[in-house]
């Protein structure tokens, strides 16, 4: 298998750190998105999405999206369970993770892209172009916001995301607060639940990939 990965972005952190929980190496490829990498012919040739991350089997066959590529990888390396344990668990880590996507990934992608010298036209990933809507970014800030105090809220029952178990909705959730910083956005001084849940977290090996 071939991870193809950006070292600087959020997205493909979640799979590293995905990856450093289960003891997993994969041979990773940096795409410099910097650069522009992601629009070359060579690289749409694997991604027609310009898009990391990306996940290409040993058959040709390969997995986009960070959701899907955490889900074929707990199916194939089913130690250290990251979506859940039980039934019920794992709908909880998958309605979590949602949640954490459309209101936290998003929204701070939302800030950040439409708000961004370096992003004009480009306020969305993917192969079209989008120029940019700076009320979307005040948006995402907003967003962010809400986020902080939903997930203090939250944290003030549950040790992790879901209950007492670590799954990959923490791992989300901490990509998403280190991403938030780009846009100057960290955890209120008041969301003392989720600054606990955040060392605990961030203290983790993995938090390093
Ligand atoms: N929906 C995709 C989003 C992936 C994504 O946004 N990747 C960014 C890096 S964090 C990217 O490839 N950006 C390329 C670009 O901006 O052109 C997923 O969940 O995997």
């Amino acid at each position: 298998m071939k991870f193809y990965d950006c070292a600087t972005a959020p997205s493909p952190r979640r799979v590293r750190i995905f990856m450093a929980e289960k003891g997993i190496e994969i041979e990773t490829i940096q795409v410099d998105l910097a650069k522009g990498e992601q629009f070359s012919d060579d690289f749409k040739k694997i991604n027609p999405l310009g898009e990391v991350p990306l996940l290409v089997l040993d058959d040709g066959n390969s997995i986009s999206q960070v959701t899907a590529i955490c889900r074929y990888l707990e199916e194939i390396y089913p130690e250290t369970p990251l979506h859940g344990r039980t039934p019920l668990e794992r709908a909880q880590v998958e309605a979590s993770n949602g949640q954490l996507q459309a209101n936290g990934m998003f929204a701070a992608a939302e800030a950040f892209r439409n708000a961004t010298p370096g992003f004009k036209n480009r306020a969305a990933p993917g192969p079209h172009d989008y120029a940019q809507i700076p009320e979307l970014a005040q948006r995402g800030l907003l967003r962010l916001d809400n986020l902080f105090s939903d997930l203090d809220a939250h944290l003030a029952e549950s040790q992790y995301i879901v209950g007492d178990y670590f799954s990959v909705a923490d791992i989300s959730a901490l990509t998403i607060i280190d991403f938030a910083r780009w846009v100057k956005k960290s955890i209120p001084e008041n969301c003392t639940n989720l600054k606990r849940w955040y060392d605990l977290v961030n203290a983790r090996p993995s938090a390093k990939a």
